[in-house]
């Protein structure tokens, strides 16, 4: 039999009123680590070939979800979402920039909020290591201007022909010019568990972005061969173990700090594989707005907080971090904007098995593509013309509908991989889901629309490269 709703409410009421006294106590560490396009489909524990042992140890130990969604399909608007909590429409970061003159003045907007300033105000030792890519040598959008006491990494993607782009900088200095790549992911993992094995007098935020698995595809000389798998499959293979072992190694070092029960550890990707990563039976991937580009790995481990051993299908997504952070450190959030994301830790405590989210919003770039409500998504008519340039050229298996004459629906709970249309079949849902997208539209606009709620982005022709 099922509680009645007055017990049920009881005791979430108890257990809301226990997590608020947890968080009076005590402040967790937090450690957040991205990958860089590794796809849902990559890892031992969502069924890749190689097995990632101490990816799918963190998970067995915590919290896997298997809906957890990005809010945008390519690095720089998906890093932002992330940082803020907000859309990147919203956030006025819609578009992946390049080391390009069009990009002199674009970076992460220096009014927006990062969940490294709301630590800050909160008493953390905050620190970042590794890729950026919002704008490093923008005014005011460094790493050290978005709440950041301190700052290791390269400021975008590894380009070998960019002297600036295979620099490793210390805050705004030169650290090492012209780092190797097979060095970096060792580099970075020895500067994290450094800091996490010295001494500590305030509770810390790290915010650990790898390279891997974006291109190039170069593990260390440590990693290679270490799949067992031979080729283009093989190198790739190796390369996640690298970043598989880093994670290893940043768990052991807070272990040997004795931190384990006061440190909630987040693992997540920015958005789905590019040329070699998995979907595992999503369809699409980087680039397009199928689950397969917005629906990642995502891990938590906090022994204190969250119990070992579940896996969840509630849709959470990258923009509920900060309000989760925010929540295990007893901050407020801020009143003067708009927050997509929720605090999910009743989730993740399992006091609930619900999902805060009724709805999610596709975008890519500028262009509201499809819009879900739970089990339901719609995908909306687009043309070439609406797409960012990431989306634009070769089209192919992992780009479909690039352009699409007529709305899709799909029934993610029984079609996961976006395969079967059921618009004709379930027209009062595609109405509601038609509606909902024009509320999102008005706020935080489309490819021709200017929302109610968007910070401007400021580009010319935001949807062409140059
Ligand atoms: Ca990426």
């Amino acid at each position: 039999m099922r509680p009645g709703p007055w017990i049920t409410r009881t005791i979430c009421l108890f257990a809301a009123a226990m997590g608020l006294a947890g968080a009076a106590e005590k402040k967790p560490n937090i450690i957040l680590i991205l990958a860089d396009d590794l796809g849902y489909g990559d890892l031992g524990c969502y069924g890749a070939k190689v097995k990632t042992p101490q990816i799918d140890r963190l998970a067995e130990d915590g919290f896997r979800s298997t809906d957890c969604l990005v809010a945008a399909n390519v690095c720089g608007p998906s890093r932002a979402a992330l940082l803020t909590g907000r859309y990147p429409m919203r956030a006025g970061h819609p578009i992946s920039r390049h080391p390009l003159p069009k990009y002199a003045a674009y970076g992460l907007a220096p009014e927006e909020l990062t969940m490294a300033e709301l630590l800050k105000s909160a008493g953390y030792a905050t620190r970042m290591v590794g890729k950026w890519h919002l704008g490093f040598h923008v005014e005011g959008s460094h790493p050290l201007d978005a709440g950041f006491d301190d700052y290791l990494g390269l400021h975008s993607n590894y380009i070998k022909e960019r002297p600036d782009a295979i620099t490793l900088y210390h805050n705004r200095g030169v650290e090492k010019a012209g780092i190797a790549f097979e060095e970096v992911t060792k580099r970075y993992t020895d500067e994290v568990v450094d800091f996490i094995k010295g001494k500590h007098d305030e509770p810390f935020f790290i915010y650990f972005a790898h390279h891997i698995a974006h291109s190039p595809i170069l593990p260390g000389a440590a990693f290679k061969g270490a799949s067992g798998m031979k080729g283009r499959a093989g190198t790739y293979g190796d390369f996640v173990l690298e970043l598989d072992d880093s994670v290893g190694r940043v768990r052991a070092a807070v272990e040997e700090a004795g931190i384990s029960k006061d440190t909630l550890i987040v693992f997540l990707s920015d958005n789905g594989p590019a040329r070699d990563g998995s979907a595992g039976p999503l369809r699409g991937g980087k680039y397009v707005t199928m689950e397969g580009g917005h629906r990642v790995p995502g891990i938590f481990f906090w022994p204190g907080r969250i119990p070992a051993g579940r896996v969840s299908d509630a849709m959470i997504s990258s923009l509920d971090l900060l309000p989760l952070f925010a929540g295990a450190a007893g901050v407020e959030l801020p009143k003067d904007r708009t927050l997509d994301g929720k605090n999910i830790i009743d989730l993740l405590a399992g006091t609930t098995d619900e999902s805060p989210h009724q709805f999610f919003y596709y975008y890519n770039g500028l262009n509201l593509q499809a819009v879900r409500n739970e089990r339901w998504k719609l995908h909306f008519p687009r043309d070439i013309s609406d797409q960012p340039y990431w989306a634009k050229k070769g089209g192919g298996p992992r780009k479909p509908y690039l352009s699409l004459k007529q709305p899709l629906l799909f029934d993610l709970d029984d079609d996961r991989g976006e395969k079967k249309n059921v618009f004709a079949r379930h027209p009062e849902t595609a109405a509601g889901l038609t509606k909902q997208a024009e509320r999102a539209r008005k706020e935080i606009g489309d490819v021709n629309v200017v929302g109610s709620d968007q910070r401007p982005h400021g580009l010319v022709d935001p949807n062409e490269k140059e």
